[in-house]
């Protein structure tokens, strides 16, 4: 089957498929409040705390506590704003990119980026919130996204500085999250985390192929890793020591490593690959430390990733200037969306079959 080359759905089957589902999930709802009884934790707090201890999934039907669920709503909310905002210093290279294979490549994964956004809010919509609601708070500037999307792409090299290392990073800090306890987010994470390997490829191919190149090309790459080595440090947010929601997410098993321990994973893993890059990591003491089994490395600036954190970066402004004004020329499409889908659900109400 082509395009467009198919009949619709039925709705009214449709509409029966949808209610097979819902008594699906009633009954994964009292098979699971059975299971609870047998085991003689009723009580909803002790089937969630024993959820868990035995690392099973707490999923949207289930219940859990307040804290838990803002915890969560703040992270994945969080995580989905960076992934739209993230679109933005590499989506200033579109139409700059030197050949057309580059631009191909370069669309898609700025494309895969707006589709992470749509999975997290997506997941984040389980937990009883809704996207514009979410939107509106990145907006007003009550939400957040990463300190990493607010330093400038100058060159076409700082492309493959991101894909190489703001990815890899990305990598580092997700892959965990594909265990996270709560089902939604880490179902999301897995399909991620298989397009971020994609992503941190085609940066490390772009150095490498600058890194081989001219003596400018070889600079250029050279310049975007020195500029882009820190800020991606400080992507893994402030140390354990002033981290203030390590504690309770990690009991929670949302996050299974601290910043610093994943921090370190990511400066093991960078070290061999800037060797084989051909280019040098910008920190004069960086060493193996037989005694750890690590690299002894420079902290990023954290007041810097502070002051970035409150708006005070190198492009705050600029990034959340350009939301607004993309989010205010969607408008019309938002408004013909909600129509349409009015106008089908009123058709599906009209249609609807009398229950005999
Ligand atoms: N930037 O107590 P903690 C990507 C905030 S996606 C901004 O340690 P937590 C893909 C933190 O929210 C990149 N804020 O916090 C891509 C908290 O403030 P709050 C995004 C930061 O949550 C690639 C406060 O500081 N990834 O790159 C940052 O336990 C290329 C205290 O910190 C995720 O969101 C920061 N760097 O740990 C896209 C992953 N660090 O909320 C396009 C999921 C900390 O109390 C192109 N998130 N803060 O006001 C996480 O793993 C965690 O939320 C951390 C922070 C690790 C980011």
């Amino acid at each position: 089957m082509y395009g467009n080359d198919f009949s619709p759905p039925d709705e009214v089957s449709s509409g029966a498929l949808l209610d097979q589902v819902e008594a699906a999930e009633a009954e994964l709802r009292a098979a699971a409040a059975r299971a609870r009884a047998q085991a003689g934790d009723a009580e909803p707090q002790d089937h969630f705390e024993s959820v868990i201890a035995a690392d099973q999934k707490i999923e949207p039907r289930d219940w859990m506590p307040e804290d838990y669920r803002r915890s969560l709503v703040r992270q994945i909310a969080q995580h989905a704003h960076s992934e739209i905002i993230g679109m933005q210093p590499e989506g200033n290279w579109i139409t700059r990119a030197p050949s057309l294979k580059r631009k191909a490549i370069l669309l898609a994964k700025v494309q895969d980026e707006a589709g992470h956004g749509l999975y997290l809010y997506a997941a984040a919509e389980t937990l009883g919130v809704d996207r514009e609601e979410l939107v509106e708070l990145l907006l007003n500037g009550r939400q957040k996204y990463s300190s990493i999307f607010n330093y400038p792409t100058l060159t076409w090299a700082d492309v493959g500085a991101i894909g190489w290392l703001v990815d890899g990073a990305a990598i580092v800090n997700q892959v965990p999250l594909c265990r996270c306890s709560y089902g939604p987010y880490a179902r999301a994470m897995i399909r991620v985390c298989k397009e971020e390997s994609f992503h941190q490829r085609q940066g490390y191919e772009i150095l490498h192929t600058l890194a081989h190149g001219t003596p400018g090309q070889r600079a250029m790459a050279q310049d975007a890793v020195d500029r882009w080595w820190y800020p991606s440090l400080a992507m893994f947010g402030p140390p354990d020591a002033d981290s203030t929601h390590s504690a309770k997410s990690m009991a929670w098993k949302i996050k299974r490593f601290s910043n610093d321990d994943l921090r370190q994973r990511f400066v093991d893993m960078c070290v061999q690959q800037a060797e084989a890059l051909g280019l040098r990591i910008p920190d004069p003491d960086l060493r193996w430390n037989d005694e750890r089994q690590a690299y002894d490395y420079t902290q990023p600036d954290y007041d810097e990733l502070m002051r970035v954190i409150k708006g005070d970066g190198p492009c705050n402004r600029q990034r959340m200037e350009h939301r607004r004004r993309a989010h205010a020329d969607g408008a019309w499409v938002r408004e013909a969306a909600a129509a349409y889908a009015a106008k089908r659900a009123e058709r599906a109400q009209r249609e609807e079959p009398v229950a005999a």
